[in-house]
């Protein structure tokens, strides 16, 4: 038996959205879920009790980031993420795949491995997909991704093919060497680009490989979203019902909802915790830049309709002025509430699905927000 176990409760009428609950060591979540993104052992900002607050079901961590510092050996002596930092919930770690590409410039692909400069000190590192899981069996997470080549966008046709082809071989690598599966549960990444013969060229390839759960990888790279949503219709049909579908790297209220739509369970993004830290808030009115002059006096809360810690205790006036004076404060409140603005959407979208009305909730949601 996987350790994750993928309940499904029911079925939107309106949406091929599915209300459900992922089952892990630390414990379930429901999904549709969103995933706080925690790089360095920490969700910017915010402890593991404030994170509850939220209510935070599940976080995200970094392989690549953790295995340059502090290493894994230290993590796992701390005794694995969740002892080290404190959060004792279910974690995800990402493979480093992504953000060994993503980092750019000074790499080279090769079929044993990447090897790459440190965004730290230039030292010189290589990654393979065999020490990819060997850093997430330290690292400890519920679940953990194989490693995979992200490419970009735009991206031609046979590189793309090419590249999900090693990518399934570097799966088959990964799935081998993962032993512990009662303990962590890897899943598979579909790659491909924007060609839907691709897709379901990757998710083919990976079905044979039986993964306990699936990923949809290289979306939200730049391409139109249009695009995006015809890969998530190739692809999430393939994928099989009684496991969880994972749309990695995003975050924007437009995408969770039209993801949720189309089947999937689990995202992630940096979105709300980057754009909290240079003063951008979300409210069911659309973005808002706490820094801008009209709200210095300015004494109702970021969001009137949100039950969030800062809501119910600060004013929009003073926020901005924690923010303009440099105060740390003012980025954790914004925080805070962009976290509980994403984890309050989701919980609405849930709702909106268990009620067969996630088609109206879009509708009422888009002409509010913008
Ligand atoms: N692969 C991995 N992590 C990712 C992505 C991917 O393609 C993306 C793409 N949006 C975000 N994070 N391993
Ligand atoms: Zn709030």
């Amino acid at each position: 038996m996987a350790a994750v176990k993928y309940e499904l409760i029911k079925t939107c009428g309106q949406t091929g959205a599915r209300l459900g609950r992922v089952h892990t060591p630390h414990g379930s979540f429901d999904t549709p879920a969103f995933m706080p993104v925690g790089t360095q052992a920490t969700v910017k900002g915010m402890s593991p009790a404030e994170l509850k607050d939220v209510e935070a079901q599940i976080i995200l961590s970094n392989t690549y980031h953790l295995y340059m510092r502090p290493g894994s050996d230290i993590v796992r002596e701390a005794g694995g993420l969740h002892g080290f930092m404190g959060w004792d919930r279910p974690i995800l770690t990402d493979s480093g795949g992504f953000q060994v590409f993503s980092l750019g410039g000074m790499r080279s692909i090769k079929e044993e491995g990447v090897t790459f400069k440190s965004h730290i000190d230039g030292s010189s590192h290589f990654i393979s997909p065999e020490r990819a899981i060997e850093i997430q069996n330290d690292l400890g997470a519920d679940i953990i991704m194989a490693f995979d080549e992200c490419i970009p966008y735009p991206c031609d046709y046979n590189y793309a093919k090419n590249s999900l082809e090693r990518t399934s071989r570097w799966a088959k690598r990964c799935r081998d060497v993962h032993s512990d599966t009662e303990r962590q549960s890897l899943f598979g990444i579909v790659q491909g680009g924007t060609f839907k013969d691709l897709r379901v060229q990757s998710a083919n390839e990976l079905l044979e490989l039986d993964f306990p759960g699936y990923a949809i990888g290289g979306l939200s790279v730049g391409e139109p979203a249009a695009e995006m949503y015809d890969m998530l219709d190739v692809t999430v049909p393939l994928l099989p019902g009684d496991k969880p579908r994972y749309l990695m790297g995003v975050g924007s209220p437009d995408y969770l909802i039209e993801g949720s739509i189309r089947g999937i369970d689990m995202f992630d993004c940096v979105l709300p915790t980057r754009i909290g830290r240079n003063g951008t808030v979300m409210t069911g009115a659309g973005r808002i830049i706490i820094r801008d002059a009209k709200y210095a006096r300015d004494y109702s809360p970021m969001d009137p309709e949100c039950d969030c810690y800062a809501c119910k205790n600060f004013t929009r006036s003073y926020i901005r002025h924690l923010i303009k004076a440099g105060e740390v404060l003012g980025i954790r409140l914004t925080t805070w509430h962009n976290l509980r603005f994403l984890l309050n959407l989701m919980k609405n979208v849930r709702e909106a699905i268990s009620e067969d009305r996630l088609g109206d909730f879009r509708n009422k949601f888009f002409s509010a927000f913008g």
